[in-house]
């Protein structure tokens, strides 16, 4: 399939597994576009549909039409083909089998719990055991946020080169207040690199349109400036 967009697509929709690839592009100031698919059970939106299988966000259409879903995937594929690879941990790196735990880490260790704290439903339908697995899944949040606590040692990023798609999809999460909430002294390696990240001006009005504080999905200034030419 061949896009006929120049440019990344990004599907998504505000407050979603989104803003993790959202921020990433925006900090490397690659033109996107934000596209809002349309969900519905006969999968209309077919080209949606393709990337996402599943219709979940987020997922992205590659300026040469390749497809791919899953925010890790997502992330560690643009970080890695970003020039210099500023975002990512290089695979000749002694750190790339770290980064790479951390990853899948955060999707088949983290993401469950957060599932659960957000879709106790999708479990039970009783609404007593909704209560007892939701709590279960904050004990093992905080097990897990334990656990990545000591992988930051005090500094803003997990990795000591700079901000990496870890570092974006960690953020993801704690920008939920049901995920990350009375934080800084439990966690305060998590709350600085949150801090440091949501700090940035270029990724403020990102995480404003993510939490409804603004209409326009923004998209980096190099896309705009390419439209308005
Ligand atoms: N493992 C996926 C999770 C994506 C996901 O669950 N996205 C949610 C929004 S946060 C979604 O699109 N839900 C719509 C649905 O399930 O119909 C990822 O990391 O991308």
């Amino acid at each position: 399939m061949v896009s006929d967009s120049p440019v990344i697509q990004l599907y998504a929709f505000p407050d979603t597994y989104s803003i993790g690839v959202h921020l990433l592009l925006e900090e490397a100031a690659v033109p996107y576009r934000i596209v809002n698919p349309k969900l519905d059970p006969s999968q209309t939106d077919e080209a949606f549909y393709r990337a996402s299988p599943h219709g979940r966000v987020p997922a992205i259409i590659m300026p040469d039409g390749t497809t791919l879903c899953e925010s890790g995937a997502i992330l560690l594929h643009l970080a890695d083909g970003f020039s210099a690879q500023q975002f990512t941990v290089a695979a000749d790196s002694a750190d790339r089998g770290r980064y790479l735990q951390w990853l899948f880490y955060l999707s088949s260790t983290l993401q469950p719990e957060v599932m659960i704290i957000f879709h106790p439903e999708y479990y039970s339908d009783d609404r007593t055991i909704q209560a007892e697995l939701t709590a279960s899944a904050q004990t093992r949040l905080r097990q897990v946020l334990t656990v990545l606590e000591k992988q930051y040692q005090n500094r803003s990023w997990m990795f000591a080169k700079g901000p990496t798609a870890v570092d974006f999809a960690l953020a993801n999460v704690l920008l939920w207040p049901e995920c990350f909430s009375d934080a800084s002294k439990r966690y305060p390696s998590l709350a600085l690199m949150l801090d440091a990240i949501s700090g940035r001006s270029s990724l403020k009005r990102i995480i404003q349109w993510h939490r409804g504080e603004t209409d326009v999905p923004p998209q980096n200034h190099k896309f705009k400036s390419l439209e308005q030419e």
